[in-house]
């Protein structure tokens, strides 16, 4: 992979906890994460029970905020618990399901805001154990992902609206103080005890950490980080965990990214290199506009398509990030129809087309009209989304003015089908860029769905 923009040399600003290696991770367990190109999301907790309703009422509201949607007091959402009884969860069916939509990763939910945990913790009953259902979720997906050879990591949310020492804002009293005390140790070691349960996960996708009291905490949080590192060598953290000695997030004081990946790209893909900074990153995504737990009506916002999140995976990958798609399984631990045909109709398409998207980065194509390009070894993928009426898809091949070098097509080929491609030359634009017109043959112009060219470029 390209190891993307190489730091400039500048004065930089000492920092205790600061990023603590500049540049790129270029281990084993990184780069495989690097290669994921698609992951699964999965919000599941009590608020699945009432899925955005409740006495008749429904929240437009983010289904997993539910507690604070106002329809719902805080005494009864914080019962919901002794009712969640998932009868229907098959964690087999979820995993086989992932695979099948060509997952790479997983990641799930063990305790969102409302703090309650999918996992026996013993550090609060306010857990899987205690409800009807008792059995350890954490563990059966850890094990059924696993076994279909996803990697998993647990999301785990800094807030926690369940625990006495919680607060967002910054302890002021002494006791406010001990109180905050209490929350840290009981962090502490709830992730101490996660990653020592499920030894198998790849990483932790923290949330909730821009609260003012976590954020006044840089130093606690990033010596507990190096613990976290320490117990699990290879342990892949992104960005939303700590802040620097000067509140800065994500990006130091000095304008480096803040642990492994940036997680600044939630629901909302760059559309530059540049805007990534040569970073890795992910982009999670939900399928309405913003539901992340089951919601009952999803008639409320615009649904994406199998192929908007397809074209959402191939741009992200083209810009050197993962992609992942969330699931909201509802109170009885079903993945909802749609979400199901959804996951196939990508599944189906990266059957055909997912070297497009698995170990591909940025392309020395530039971004055109008809779709997105990647790139592996001296493959070229271009991913059509916008078919020309004509059928003609006009290619741009970058001319390096500097070097006089030129790049010509040495052959066009479909995924999709044995039809190799006539390529045409296109002319010249009046920049001197060289265009080579790829004729579309009737199998492809026949397809109702996006398409993949694999182009071998050679260098002249
Ligand atoms: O877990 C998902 C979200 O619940 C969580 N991050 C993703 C992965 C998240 N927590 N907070 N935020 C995202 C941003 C805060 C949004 C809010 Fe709201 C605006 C909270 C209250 C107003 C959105 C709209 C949620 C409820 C209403």
């Amino acid at each position: 992979l390209q190891s993307g923009a190489q730091p400039t040399p500048k004065e930089r600003i000492p920092l205790k906890h600061g990023v603590h290696r500049i540049g790129k991770r270029t281990d084993a367990a990184m780069q495989r994460w690097r290669e994921y190109g698609l992951g699964q999301f999965i919000h599941w907790g009590v608020y699945a029970i009432p899925g955005g309703q409740w006495n008749g009422k429904t929240s437009a509201y983010a289904a997993e905020w539910f507690r604070s949607s106002g329809l719902i007091s805080k005494e009864e959402y914080d019962n919901l618990y002794n009712q969640f009884n998932p009868t229907s969860f098959d964690t087999k069916q979820w995993a086989k399901q992932a695979k099948q939509m060509g997952a790479r990763y997983m990641i799930f939910t063990t305790k969102h805001h409302d703090g309650f945990c999918m996992w026996p913790s013993k550090y609060t009953n306010y857990t899987i154990a205690s409800t009807p259902y008792k059995k350890d979720i954490v563990k059966q997906l850890v094990d059924a992902y696993d076994a279909e050879g996803i990697d998993v990591y647990l999301y785990f949310s800094i807030i926690d609206w369940s625990h006495k020492g919680y607060r967002s804002g910054v302890p002021a009293s002494d006791a406010e103080k001990a109180s905050y005390e209490t929350f840290k140790d009981f962090t502490r070691n709830q992730l101490i005890e996660l990653l020592t349960k499920y030894p198998t996960i790849k990483g932790l996708w923290f949330d909730g950490s821009w609260d003012k009291a976590w954020i006044n905490e840089a130093a606690w949080v990033d010596e507990f980080g190096k613990e976290l590192r320490a117990l699990h060598p290879g342990l892949i953290i992104g960005s939303r965990f700590r802040a620097d000695e000067n509140g800065k997030r994500h990006i130091d004081t000095n304008g480096d990214l803040i642990d492994d990946y940036d997680q600044r790209f939630e629901r909302n893909l760059p559309n530059t290199l540049e805007e990534t900074g040569g970073n890795d990153w992910d982009c999670v995504m939900t399928i309405p506009e913003n539901q992340w737990g089951y919601h009952r009506d999803w008639s409320l916002t615009y649904i994406k398509t199998p192929y908007d999140l397809i074209e959402m995976t191939v741009k992200a990958n083209s810009l050197n990030g993962n992609f992942v798609v969330n699931f909201g399984p509802d109170g009885k631990g079903n993945i909802r129809k749609e979400e199901t045909d959804i996951a196939k109709g990508i599944g189906d398409w990266m059957a055909v087309n997912g070297k497009a998207v698995y170990g591909v980065h940025h392309s020395i194509l530039e971004k055109q009209d008809w779709g997105h390009s990647t790139q592996r070894g001296d493959i070229t993928y271009l991913s059509v989304f916008n078919k020309p009426m004509n059928n003609i898809l006009k290619v741009k091949v970058p001319k390096s003015k500097e070097k006089d070098m030129i790049y010509v097509i040495e052959s066009a080929t479909f995924t999709s089908s044995k039809t190799a491609a006539i390529v045409r030359d296109g002319g010249r634009d009046k920049f001197g860029s060289l265009f080579y017109d790829i004729l579309i043959p009737v199998d492809i112009q026949r397809l109702n769905e996006p398409f993949v060219i694999e182009l071998r470029l050679k260098q002249v």
